[in-house]
This record gives C-alpha cells, sequence and structure tokens, in this order.
C-alpha cells in the first residue's frame, strides 16, 4: 500500500477528453461542473428534485429530503413504479422497437429483447409471481446466469412491489441458505443452470441443498437454460417458460411510496456475517440513472456493455436499473472473460460495436498478461468511453487500457463507489474532467466526500486518513435488513451524521481522490469484497479446524490473494491433502472466489499477550516474507519465525 501512494505522489501524466468527445458531452467543462457540484452541494433539494423529475412519478414528492441522521428519506410521500421507470416509460415514448438488452450466451447463442419485448417478459414474470402468491414487500431470492432473465426477475420483482435479493451464481448452496435465513426469502427464482468456461454451472442443484434446510419458499421459479437434469419439487417448483406460455403480457404497474425497499444484497463486512445492504426505491433510481446520464453520457446511440454480473452491486446500478432507466441499448454477456480464448470480449465489442465498456481492473491485468495480440485481431474503434470499477487500478494497467484498449482516444471514468452507496460517488465526467491514472478524480455531484484524521479533523492536501460521506444522497443504503444497530455501528459511530466508508484515501492539490484500500478486515479478491472473518469461520467449521487466521496478500492478477493459517485439532496431521480438503471446504461454504491461495498448518499463531490474532504481522510476513514492525506485544517470537521458514520452504 505505501508503495501505490509513492507511486500516485509521483504521477503526472494527465489527459484530457478531445475536442469531439467534449462537444459532444452533456458536460463539458471544469467551470459548468463546479457551478452543477456548488448547486448540488448548496441546494440539494433543487438539483435533486430536477434529476428526479426527469423519471415519470405518477405522484408528485412533498420534500425532497427527510434527513434525521442515519435515517435518510428522499422524495417524501412520491409514488413511482421502478420497472415502469425501466420499460414501460420508453415503449410509450415511441421507443419500444428500440433494443434494450443484446444478449450472448457464453456457448455463442444470442438473442436480443426491445424494450417492447422486455416489457412483456417483464409483465409476464410479475403475473407469474402474483399468480404464485408472492406480494408487495416480500424478499424474493434471485439466483441467476447472466441472461435476460436475470433482469426480468428483478425488474419484476420491483413491479409488483416484491423486494429482491440476488445471489452471485459463484456462490455456495450455504451461502444461499445464510441469505435465505437472513431475508426470510418466499420465492426463488433460478434458472436450471449457466454456461461458465464451457461447462454448465448447476444452480438449482444448489437452490435445492439450500431449501432442503428452509422451509419457508413457496415457490421456485425455474427458467430453462441449459437443459440439464434437475430435481422439480411438485407444488413448489415450476417452469419458467411453462408458465410464461400461459402468462399474459399484459400488467398493471401499481405506484409505490418513493421509501419503499427495492432490494437487499449482501456484503461482506468485517465479522463473519455478511450485511443484507438494503436500498429503496426513488432514490436509487435517481442516482443509477443521473450517474449514468453524467459519467457515462449514455445517448440513444451507444451500445453499452458492463462485464458485471447482477449478483454484485455494479450489476444492480450499471446493467439492470440505470441503463434502462435511461432507456439505453446494452450488451449482456454469460460467460467468462477467457472463454474460449482472452480474445472474447475483443471480438464482442467489434461485432456489436459497443461504444462504452465497463469493466474491473483485474480483468485488465489478466488481459494484459495474455498478449497484446489479442485485442489487436480486433476493430475496437467503436469504442468511445472506458469505465473501471471494483479496486484501485495500477497506473500499468491503466495506461494499458487506455492505449491499447481506448487507442488513446477514448476518457477512461474510473468510478469509485459501494455496494452501499447505490451508485457511483467519485469520478470524473468524460467531458471535462482532467484523468489520471490511478485516481478516481472528483466527487459526483451531491457527493460531500472527505478526508478525515483520527479526531475527525479534516487532513490537508496529499495526506492520508479516512474516506467520510458528509451529506446523505439519494441513492445510499437505508439500512442493513433487519439489523439497525448494525447500520449504525458499521457507518455511523465515528463522527455524528458522517458516513463512515471504510477505505484509506488522500486527496491531492488538485482536489483529486486517490483510494488506498479498506481500513478494515475486509479483501478485495478481484474487485469483490470478502471478509477475512468469513472465511475463517468457514474454516474453523472444519472438523480437523481448531483456530484460524485469513489475511491478503498483493497479487498480481486478483489485486488481493486470499492466504490462510490455521492450527489443527489435537492428533490431527497435517499434510499436503488437507490443506487441499481446507481450501476446497472454503469454496464449498462460501463460494469459489473465498477459496484461500494457500493454506499453512501451523502450531500456534502468532498472539498478543491479551491473546489477540496478530494479523497484520501475517501479512507482513505474507507481501514480504518477514516482519520488521513493531512486535513488541507479540507473545512468543518464535512462532514467527518458524512461520517464516515454512513460507520461504
Ligand atoms: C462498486 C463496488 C466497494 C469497495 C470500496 C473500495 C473498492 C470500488 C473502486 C474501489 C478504488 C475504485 N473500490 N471501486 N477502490 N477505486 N474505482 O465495487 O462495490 O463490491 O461494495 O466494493 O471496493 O474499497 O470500498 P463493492
Amino acid at each position: 500500500m505505501s508503495q501505490n501512494i509513492e507511486n500516485h505522489l509521483i504521477e503526472d501524466r494527465e489527459f484530457l477528453p478531445s475536442e469531439e468527445f467534449r462537444s459532444k458531452a452533456r458536460i463539458s467543462s471544469m467551470e459548468q461542473y463546479n457551478e452543477m457540484y456548488k448547486e448540488s452541494i448548496e441546494q440539494p433539494d433543487v438539483f435533486w428534485a430536477r434529476e428526479a423529475n426527469e423519471l415519470q412519478w405518477s405522484k408528485p414528492w412533498d420534500e425532497v429530503l427527510d434527513w434525521q441522521p442515519p435515517n435518510a428519506k428522499w422524495f417524501v410521500g412520491g409514488e413511482l413504479n421502478v420497472a415502469e421507470n425501466c420499460v414501460d416509460r420508453h415503449v410509450a415514448a415511441g421507443r419500444g422497437d428500440k433494443a434494450a438488452i443484446i444478449w450472448e450466451g457464453e456457448p455463442g447463442d444470442k438473442l436480443t429483447l426491445s424494450y417492447k419485448q422486455l416489457q412483456d417478459e417483464v409483465c409476464k414474470m410479475a403475473n407469474v409471481l402474483e399468480s404464485r402468491g408472492v406480494e408487495k414487500g416480500q424478499r424474493v431470492l434471485i439466483y441467476m446466469p447472466m441472461i435476460p432473465e436475470a433482469s426480468i426477475a428483478m425488474l419484476a420483482c420491483a413491479r409488483i412491489g416484491a423486494i429482491h435479493s440476488v445471489v452471485f451464481g459463484g456462490f455456495s448452496a450455504e451461502s444461499i441458505l445464510d441469505r435465505l435465513e437472513d431475508c426470510k426469502a418466499e420465492a426463488v427464482i433460478t434458472a436450471d443452470g449457466g454456461w461458465r468456461r464451457g461447462s454448465i454451472v448447476p444452480l438449482k442443484a444448489s437452490v435445492d441443498a439450500a431449501l432442503e434446510k428452509y422451509a419457508g419458499v413457496k415457490t421456485c421459479v425455474v427458467v430453462k437454460r441449459t437443459e440439464n437434469e434437475i430435481d422439480m419439487v411438485a407444488g413448489r417448483d415450476v417452469w419458467w417458460h411453462e408458465m410464461a406460455a400461459v402468462a399474459s403480457n399484459e400488467h398493471e404497474a401499481k405506484s409505490f411510496d418513493s421509501e419503499t425497499p427495492l432490494f437487499i444484497l449482501y456484503t461482506s463486512g468485517s465479522t463473519g456475517k455478511p450485511k443484507g445492504i438494503l436500498h429503496s426505491s426513488g432514490g436509487y433510481l435517481t442516482g443509477a440513472y443521473t450517474t449514468c446520464k453524467y459519467i457515462f453520457d449514455m445517448r440513444e446511440e451507444d451500445v453499452y456493455w458492463c462485464t458485471a454480473d447482477v449478483g454484485w452491486i455494479t450489476g444492480h446500478s450499471y446493467i439492470t436499473y440505470g441503463p434502462l432507466a435511461m432507456g439505453a441499448t446494452q450488451l449482456m454477456y454469460e460467460g467468462a472473460p477467457n472463454f474460449p480464448d482472452f480474445g472474447r470480449f475483443w471480438q464482442m465489442i467489434e461485432a456489436y460495436k459497443v461504444s462504452i465498456f465497463y469493466t474491473a481492473p483485474t480483468a485488465i491485468r489478466a488481459f494484459i498478461k495474455a498478449g497484446d495480440a489479442f485485442p489487436e485481431a480486433n476493430d475496437l474503434s467503436s469504442l468511445r468511453l472506458l469505465g473501471t470499477v471494483g479496486e484501485p487500478i495500477n497506473p500499468e494497467a491503466w495506461m494499458w487500457y487506455y492505449n491499447k484498449i481506448g487507442g488513446g482516444r477514448c476518457p477512461i471514468v474510473d468510478t469509485w463507489w459501494q455496494t452501499e452507496t447505490g451508485a457511483i460517488m467519485i469520478a470524473p465526467l468524460p467531458g471535462c474532467t482532467p484523468i489520471k491514472p490511478g485516481t478516481c478524480t472528483q466527487p459526483f455531484f451531491g457527493v460531500e466526500a472527505v478526508i478525515l484524521d483520527e479526531e475527525g479533523e479534516e487532513v490537508g492536501a496529499n495526506e492520508g486518513g479516512r474516506l467520510m460521506i458528509r451529506k446523505p444522497w439519494p441513492s445510499m443504503l437505508r439500512g442493513i435488513y433487519g439489523d439497525p444497530q448494525r447500520f449504525q455501528e458499521t457507518y455511523w459511530n465515528d463522527f455524528e451524521g458522517i458516513y463512515t466508508v471504510g477505505d484509506g484515501a488522500r486527496r491531492d492539490e488538485k482536489g483529486n481522490f486517490w483510494i488506498v484500500g479498506r481500513l478494515d478486515d475486509v479483501l478485495n479478491v478481484s474487485g469483490h469484497r470478502l471478509g477475512t472473518a468469513e472465511v475463517e469461520s468457514a474454516l474453523v467449521a472444519h472438523p480437523t479446524v481448531a483456530e484460524a487466521a485469513v489475511v491478503g496478500r498483493p497479487h498480481e492478477i486478483k489485486g488481493q490473494a486470499v492466504v490462510a493459517f490455521v492450527t489443527l485439532k489435537q492428533g490431527i496431521e497435517a499434510t499436503a491433502e488437507l490443506e487441499k480438503e481446507l481450501r476446497n471446504h472454503v469454496g464449498q461454504v462460501i463460494g469459489a472466489i473465498a477459496k484461500p491461495d494457500e493454506v499453512y498448518c501451523t502450531p500456534v499463531l502468532p498472539k498478543t499477550r491479551s491473546g489477540k490474532i496478530m494479523r497484520r504481522l501475517l501479512k507482513e510476513l505474507v507481501a514480504t516474507g518477514e516482519v520488521t514492525g513493531n512486535v513488541t506485544t507479540l507473545e512468543d517470537f518464535t512462532v514467527i519465525e518458524d512461520l517464516q521458514k515454512k513460507i520461504k520452504s
């Protein structure tokens, strides 16, 4: 991390949009940005009312914001239907034939859905859910591959006021079970399977395993995707295609209060239990819409592609809700970026003439490693804007992306935000903000981002501190589902009324933000958050493990790799097989992304005299091979010496 900061301090390359890009952009000068930013901070009511008014409301709000820290209500008293805004509104405006989703499956199958067709599908799904007794306020768990039905399922829930909770298809049956139990879901929407690197991911089998231990689900809608053999439980499980064949494509959407919960999305925190981040309707949609409009500068003729999965917040805000609220045309892809090889993305960009491309630094690093021949084999001249999200981007990766993919002509929007923030918070505006490799640059409208020290004082230019947000913003989280106390403690206890981000950052003399990384025990593995405590509790759940400590180690492609240290129960022998079994065990409990890259069995873990595991030392050890930091509180130094030998061997 300190190396990161040094890199940033010497970074002096700066890029401006071309005159052509600038002249067409919605915001084309820093003066315009500064003026709008000032208004958004000083008169948020005026600013956000104007933005929200571009959406369709069936009842106007009485008040823009009601802020009683930590509880915010936006567009109080207003009523809307989120799905109508994302779909019907465009059909009604005569854009029904416009492509909404252009989809490509991993095996190469293709499908385009116009806004009218999307409307038909969403209405059918809404009718099916209602016919199965799903009602407003009930929780629906969605566990899907990246197929249009994933967004259709989300929009159908939104349409009827049900709260969806999408679980990433790479998570395990146990993770599904935890989430079902936490949000007390009453329905599930899944598929028989999905394609990933040429194999079928058996999604329905994982759902079945979870439902064996959770009886609350009365209906499970199954989309046929892979023709995979699956079990159907009579009475509970129904095939989507059978229901859709007889369902009406007309569905009258009710209007819901602006603060109606829209979804719960689980994310890792510093304890073993993921947090169910709750988002609501009017403010969230306004945030997703406005950021698409200004940061991606989306146009009628753009073909936009976000490579995230709908199982993450990026897929919620920048696949399902934001682009569809804008009425954009987007590409959706089911499979892996390297299937059948690392040329897949570039072929698709050429084939579909993608103009805006949004991906993650970890993918960019993997592409760099695969070699320039892949992108060079395709015509990428349709691209006009690039984006990144998920973790800090290293300057080398940024430059490669800028030159090799963007041809030196496309601005890069490095977008900093979180599951909790709902929408992008800090990012360049592509028509005006000077961009530099490694910085997400300036706060978006309405975002008062500050860097504070331990006492809550603002630090000076280039001094590191904690990133915090002073003012409420429309798409902010409304709580942790079922746990107001954890909501207060996690986000609002540092300083009164100020949102704690959990990231360390600094701001340079020009006002650009440089994110350093998480300050809590959360790792960032391939752009995904993973709590060390979650992995530790998975490990200690194994019958052979007594104690576990998990830390992150810098990793060339993934950003961070997961390294686990475990002590075994009395009489259990440490073997290479056991280490392998423990890796797989974590994969089974949480999902493949959580599998430790390395597992070290050790007779003891380094602890303080009061018995706390010193993860700081382990972190240094795995990063550098030795420990140089302060070890005065360590109980027994020989532990470190032994581990040092082990890691070197
Ligand atoms: C959208 C998303 C949030 C955490 C966040 C930060 C890291 C995200 C970043 C970034 C540097 C960026 N992060 N974007 N760090 N530059 N452009 O990723 O949400 O999965 O909740 O992760 O990711 O550490 O706190 P989420």
